[in-house]
């Protein structure tokens, strides 16, 4: 049963004053504002950003700001709920645009947060981590899992954009968010392990008994492989949406640990209406275009568009053409609270 709780204002000023010097404050007055009822309340609004928008300002970063000075260049997607400034797109997601040019590096790191990039724009640009260069391909998924050492590089003529998605506000929220700076990391010269040990899904390499495998055994996606399983999946989805959720090809779980990543075809014609989810999510778009409709907000996003949702938005996506996306999200770090749920729209 539902009572109204006292308020601040219902306690006299001296008592108030009182508890003030002694540190403490009443929980009745504040109770809803952690424990509204029925579900959450979110501080993140729907955001939407069109690349048409964000490359000349990317671009323009790169002349005025050498990638010395930056450590990373990069362009922060701000959650509209939060303000210019905002550290984060959802509570705990973390988006921004990255720019390398040709023949820049951006020097090597290793911090508790864990990043993944989407490749949107560029050949030639690559993500060395632990010693292994990965080749960054538009639409690639590229991770490098917290406490992985990692640095950029570009090799070819054009510029690079990537999208970072980073489980960062989580860790800044935790106070546990710090990194450590080195050289240059020396590259094995060997192709990633997406091209040797894990070329086709559902074989693994063998191994010596007790030799066990790595915890990250596979830090590059090729969005061709990515694509072409999808287009395979909706040929016999009977309509249905495909969906292919990124997994560690060793144990199937989830590819990181509190974010989930999920490569999406929506058919020309197809609307997406998922069940709202407790999680918060990101949809970057690989290719297509469509109408997006995200808790009353109205996003209509072209290829390279990036638009979030709050957690239990009501979440529409039409396609105009065949479309392609990859949806971020924090489901796996809910599953581990023991806290995921989906309700019926
Ligand atoms: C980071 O390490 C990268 O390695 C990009 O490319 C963005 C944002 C906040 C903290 C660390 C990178 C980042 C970041």
């Amino acid at each position: 049963m539902s009572q109204q709780l006292g308020t601040l204002e219902d306690l006299p000023d001296a008592y108030r004053a009182d508890m003030a010097a002694a540190g403490v404050a009443p929980l009745w007055p504040m109770m809803r504002n952690v424990l509204p009822h029925g579900r959450p309340s979110a501080v993140t609004r729907p955001g939407f950003w069109d690349y048409g928008k964000l490359r000349p300002l990317l671009l323009r970063a790169g002349e005025l700001t050498p990638v010395e000075k930056a450590e990373r260049r990069v362009l922060v997607l701000c959650d509209p709920g939060r303000g210019a400034g905002a550290m984060q797109a959802t509570a705990s997601i973390y988006l921004g645009m990255q720019l390398l040019l040709p023949g820049e590096t951006a020097p090597a790191h290793v911090h508790t947060p864990s990043a993944v990039r989407i490749v949107v724009e560029g050949q030639g640009g690559y993500t060395v981590v632990d010693g292994e260069k990965l080749p960054m391909e538009e639409g690639d998924l590229v991770l490098t899992p917290g406490g992985e050492w990692h640095d950029h590089g570009h090799e070819g003529s054009a510029p690079v954009v990537w999208l970072d998605a980073l489980d960062l506000p989580l860790f800044v929220y935790l106070e546990g968010s710090y990194a450590v700076e080195g050289p240059l990391q020396a590259q094995r010269n060997r192709p990633d392990a997406s091209q040797v040990e894990y070329r086709a899904a559902g074989l693994a390499p063998t191994r010596r008994p007790g030799a066990g495998a790595r915890r990250y055994p596979m830090m590059r996606y090729p969005w061709e492989r990515t694509r072409a399983a999808l287009d395979a999946m909706a040929a016999h989805a009977g309509g249905d949406v495909a969906e292919l959720d990124y997994v560690n090809p060793e144990t199937g779980e989830d590819v990181l640990p509190t974010m989930g990543f999920t490569a999406m075809r929506i058919g020309a014609g197809q609307v997406e209406a998922p069940p709202l989810r407790s999680c918060s999510g990101a949809y970057h778009v690989i290719a297509g275009r469509g109408v997006a409709k995200i808790d009353g907000a109205r996003f209509e996003f072209g290829p390279k568009a990036t638009f979030t949702a709050p957690v239990f938005a009501d979440i529409r996506i039409a396609a105009e053409d065949d479309c392609y996306l990859v949806r971020v999200h924090d489901r796996p770090l809910q599953e581990k609270l023991g806290y995921y749920e989906e309700r019926a729209r």
